[in-house]
C-alpha cells in the first residue's frame, strides 16, 4: 500500500473502532465524555491525537474483563501477562481476532523468510503467554509443519531439533543462545541440523547478541515483537534485511510520544511507543502505551514493504524487567512479601546473565525476632518464601535473608534492583 492508501485504511478502521468502543465500553465513553469527544467528532486517522490514552493501570482498574468490547459468548480464548502488583493483565480474542491474530504472525514468518516447506520449532511457553499458541498458528497459516514444543528441557529440544529436521527456531534470543551452549557441551553437532533461521523476540537484545547467535547456530536470526496487550506476537517483524521491524500498521496503529509531556514526537526521535489496535474486536485499545522506548521510519524498505519500521526496543519508560521472557514488576516482588508477616518489604533484586540465562537472587531482610532463631528455621523461611514468589510470578529466585537494616536505605526512590546482564 502507498502511504495514502495506508491513512485512508487506518482512517476508517479507527472511525469504525471508535464507534465500537463509545457505545460498548463504559471506560472509554467516560474518558471521551470527560473531554468533550464524540464518536463523530473522529473524522480521520488525523484525530486520532485527539483521542485519550490508555495505560495498564487502566486494565488492572478494570480486572478482568471490564475493557471487553464485546459480550463474554463472542469471547472464544484469554491470555494473560504479569500486571503490576498482583494481579495479570487480561487479555481476550474473538475469534475473528483469532483470524487477525494468524494473519499478522504469518506475514511476519514470510517477512522472517519462513514458508510452506518449513519444520517450525516453536519453544516459547503455551498457555497464558502468548508466545507459544501466537507463533504456533501463524505459523500454521503459512502451511508450515509446526512442532508445538514448547519451554524447558533443553536436551529435548536439541533431539527433536535434530531428529525432525527443524528448519526454522521460535524462541527468546537467550534461550537459543543456551541451546547453542548446551549443544556443544552435549556432544550435538551443529552439522546434524538442518536450522537456517531464528525468530526472536519477547525480550530486548542487541546487535552483539543477534551476531554471536547467528555464528554459534549459523542461521539468520530475525526480531519479532509484540505485547499481549495489543495481540502478543506479531505486532512487528523483520524482514531479511534485519533494518528495523516491520510493523502490521493496518492493524495496529503506531505513535511515538515523550513519556514525560505526552507529547507527539516527529519521525525519528525516540521515544514511548504508543499503540491503537483498529481492528481487534475483544480488547480494542485506544492509544495504548506500551512503555516500550524506540524510534519509526517511514521511509520504503529494500524488501518493498511500505509498512513503518520501529527500531528494535532498547529499554522502557518504567521498571518492568524481562527474565528469561517473563515480565517482572518489582512491585510484584513487594506484594509478595507485605502478604507474610516474617519479612520486611526492604530487599534488592540482583540480576545477572549466567552461560545466556538469566538469574535472579533476592536480598530480602528478616524481622529481627526471626533472625535470632535456628538456622533450620531460617532455611524454611527463605524456601517459603522462594515458593510463594515462584507461585505468584512463575520464576524461580534464590532467596539470601539478610539481617534487618543491612540493605541501603535511600533518601529518595528506593534502589530495589541490580541489572548486571550486559545485552
Ligand atoms: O512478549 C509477546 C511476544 C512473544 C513477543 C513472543 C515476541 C515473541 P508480553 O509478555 O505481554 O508479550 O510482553 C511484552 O515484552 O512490551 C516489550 O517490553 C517486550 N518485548 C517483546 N518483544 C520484544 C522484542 C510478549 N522483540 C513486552 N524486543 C513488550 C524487545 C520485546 N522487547
Amino acid at each position: 500500500m502507498s502511504r495514502d492508501e495506508m491513512r485512508a485504511c487506518q482512517s476508517r478502521r479507527l472511525v469504525d473502532m471508535v464507534e465500537r468502543i463509545y457505545h460498548n465500553v463504559p471506560f472509554y465513553r467516560n474518558k471521551m465524555q470527560e473531554i468533550g469527544l464524540h464518536p463523530e467528532d473522529i473524522k480521520d486517522i488525523n484525530d486520532l491525537k485527539r483521542l485519550p490514552f490508555t495505560t495498564k493501570q487502566d486494565l488492572r482498574d478494570n480486572y478482568p474483563f471490564g475493557l471487553f468490547a464485546v459480550p463474554q459468548s463472542e469471547i472464544v480464548r484469554v491470555h494473560a501477562s504479569s500486571g503490576t502488583t498482583g494481579k495479570p493483565t487480561v487479555v481476550g480474542y474473538s475469534r475473528k481476532d483469532l483470524g487477525t491474530w494468524s494473519e499478522v504472525v504469518a506475514r511476519c514468518m514470510v517477512s522472517a523468510g519462513a514458508h510452506k516447506h518449513d519444520v517450525i520449532h516453536i519453544a516459547y511457553g503455551y498457555g497464558l503467554f502468548t508466545g507459544g499458541l501466537g507463533l504456533h498458528y501463524g505459523s500454521e497459516k503459512i502451511g508450515a509443519t509446526v512442532i508445538p514444543v514448547s519451554g524447558g528441557n533443553t536436551k529435548r529440544q536439541l533431539q527433536i531439533m535434530r531428529d525432525f529436521g527443524s528448519t526454522v527456531l521460535a524462541c527468546t534470543p537467550s534461550y537459543s543462545l543456551f541451546l547453542a551452549e548446551a549443544m556443544e557441551d552435549d556432544g550435538f553437532v551443529r552439522d546434524n541440523y538442518k536450522l537456517r533461521v531464528g525468530i526472536f523476540g519477547a525480550e530486548p537484545w542487541t546487535e552483539n547478541m543477534r551476531r554471536e547467535i547467528e555464528e554459534r547456530w549459523k542461521i539468520k536470526a530475525i526480531d519479532i515483537f509484540g505485547l499481549s496487550e495489543v495481540i502478543g506476537p506479531g505486532v512487528s517483524c523483520e524482514c531479511e534485511y534485519q533494518d528495523g521491524l516491520h510493523v502490521e500498521e493496518d492493524h495496529f496503529v503506531p505513535e511515538i510520544i515523550d513519556p514525560v509531556t505526552l507529547e507527539i514526537l516527529p519521525e525519528g526521535a525516540k521515544g514511548e511507543l504508543v499503540f491503537t489496535t483498529i481492528t481487534k474486536e475483544g480488547l480494542p485499545l485506544l492509544r495504548y502505551r506500551t512503555r516500550d522506548l524506540t524510534t519509526l521510519n517511514y521511509a520504503p524498505c529494500k524488501c518493498g514493504r511500505t509498512l513503518v519500521r520501529m527500531s528494535k526496543c532498547a529499554g522502557r519508560s518504567d521498571d518492568m524487567l524481562i527474565i528469561r521472557g517473563v515480565n517482572l514488576f518489582p512491585s510484584q516482588i513487594e506484594s509478595v512479601l507485605l502478604d507474610m508477616s516474617e519479612t520486611h518489604p526492604h530487599y534488592l533484586l540482583i540480576v545477572d546473565r549466567v552461560n545466556n540465562l538469566d538469574t535472579l537472587e533476592l536480598q530480602v531482610e528478616v524481622d529481627q525476632l526471626f533472625f535470632q532463631d535456628r538456622i533450620s528455621e531460617l532455611q524454611r523461611l527463605s524456601k517459603k518464601i522462594q515458593h510463594n514468589l515462584e507461585s505468584t510470578l512463575g520464576l524461580a529466585i534464590n532467596v539470601k535473608l539478610v539481617e534487618p537494616k543491612t540493605i541501603e536505605r535511600s533518601e529518595g526512590k528506593a534502589k530495589r534492583v541490580i541489572d548486571k546482564r550486559k545485552y
